[in-house]
């Protein structure tokens, strides 16, 4: 079938005819839920049995900004195929593809209408006591089986090209490491802070380090990264962690994936000014946030230096002196990728609610203008960073400065 955009009708047609789902009497219901900034999602559900799958689809264009930003299909075709081969190590903590169609650019998956969004889970003040063990397992497995130390050098390079993704990194290297340190005609900031951004595009030493970071990102491929993994990426239950939404996939530099978790964590830090107004219920779960970052690192370290240890393929992994440089090198990437990631959040195009739901103006500057200290200071300080408490006492420092 050539490409069209699927009407909630269509997708129920669509997923009727495909084997071993639905029977083909069965009455659906189907609603596009699409939240996101760039494809059409569709719950489909059977009331009279309860089972649900959600049908995905590619738009030509990014959403978000709508059809004057053409955007590839062929984000859908990466998507599925990451999910595909993260679920192959991490069977329990991604969504299981039922059907990929190339044409339409679409997948049929796993509902998980039973998780919520972790973003939202965060805004609301809830606790997740296994995500770190999850997430850490999750970015240790997928990250480790995908680079040179866990994969066959041929499968690693056949990867490569399977996941080269130009057009999505191109929106990274735009959004993320380039657009928000400039007068760009995509940034959309809060004009009270005005004054805060405009010295960040002044910063010439926060300016280099940025462009090493972003070289980094454009030349390191250590292994196939999620690239888009933010508490928007995330679902979650109390027990459970599942990562979607893997369309930004690309061979990348690992420190990417981790601190697009630990930036998000921190977002919601700074958002809680304005998220939370009694200050000891503020400050407890405050903690309870930056304790997460230090685990999710700890748990991330400990699972991928295991793996190292267990199961390189790579000869050289066991000379001496080898994992330990490479661990501190990868949480000051950690860190620095964070502090890009929190700085175009603020400045840049696409926000984030734990900031932009803030409703007074004057609270979210305040709470903003956190954020763009912090993620400076994680830019700037990163090659002094050994451990995740540097990265933790770094955030409390400049809170209470
Ligand atoms: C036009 S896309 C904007 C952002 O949404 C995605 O989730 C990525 O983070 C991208 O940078
Ligand atoms: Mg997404």
């Amino acid at each position: 079938m050539a490409y069209r955009a699927l009407t909630e009708q269509e997708a129920v047609e669509y997923v009727k005819e495909l084997p071993g789902l639905f029977e083909k009497g069965a009455t659906l219901t189907s609603h596009e839920i699409g939240d996101g900034n760039l494809n059409l999602v569709f719950h489909i559900k059977e009331e009279a049995t309860g089972k649900s799958v959600i049908v995905k689809q590619a738009l030509p264009y990014a959403r978000v900004v709508g059809e004057s930003w053409p955007l590839t299909l062929d984000r859908a075709r990466i998507e599925s195929e990451a999910l595909r081969t993260q679920y192959k190590f991490v069977p329990d903590l991604v969504p299981q593809v039922y059907h990929f169609d190339q044409e339409l650019a679409l997948t049929v998956m796993e509902d998980l209408s039973d998780h919520i969004l972790m973003r939202k889970g965060l805004i609301e003040g809830n606790r997740y006591p296994y995500f770190a063990k999850q997430i850490g397992r999750f970015l240790a497995h997928t990250l480790f089986f995908t680079s040179d130390l866990g994969a066959h050098p041929y499968e690693k390079k056949a990867l490569v090209k399977t996941f080269v993704n130009p057009e999505l990194c191109k929106i990274t290297e735009d959004l993320v490491f380039t657009d928000p340190y400039e007068n760009a005609s995509t940034n959309n900031f809060n004009p009270l802070i005005k004054k805060e951004v405009e010295e960040i595009w002044k910063n010439k030493p926060l300016k280099l380090e940025i462009a090493k970071l972003k070289l980094d990102f454009l030349t390191r491929a250590e292994a196939l990264l999620h690239g888009d993994l933010h508490t928007g990426s995330i679902f979650v239950t109390e027990q459970s962690t599942k990562v979607i939404d893997p369309e930004f996939a690309y061979y990348g530099p690992i420190g990417f994936d981790i601190g697009a978790v630990v930036a998000n964590l921190i977002l919601n830090y700074a958002g809680q000014h304005g998220l939370q107004s009694d200050r000891g219920k503020r400050e407890e779960y405050r903690e309870y946030l930056l304790t997460t970052v230090e685990d999710v690192w700890n748990e991330f370290v400990s699972q991928f230096v295991q793996l190292w240890h267990k199961q390189a393929k790579e000869r050289s992994a066991h000379v001496e002196g080898l994992w330990q440089s490479y661990v501190n090198r990868l949480i000051q990437d950690t860190a620095g990728f964070a502090g890009c990631k929190i700085l175009r959040r603020v400045i840049g195009l696409a926000g984030v609610a734990d900031l932009n739901s803030i409703q007074d103006d004057q609270t979210r500057a305040e709470a903003e203008r956190l954020a763009l200290r912090i993620g400076q200071e994680l830019i700037l300080k990163r090659s002094s960073i050994e451990e995740s408490t540097d990265i933790t006492d770094i955030v409390r420092n400049v809170t209470t400065r």
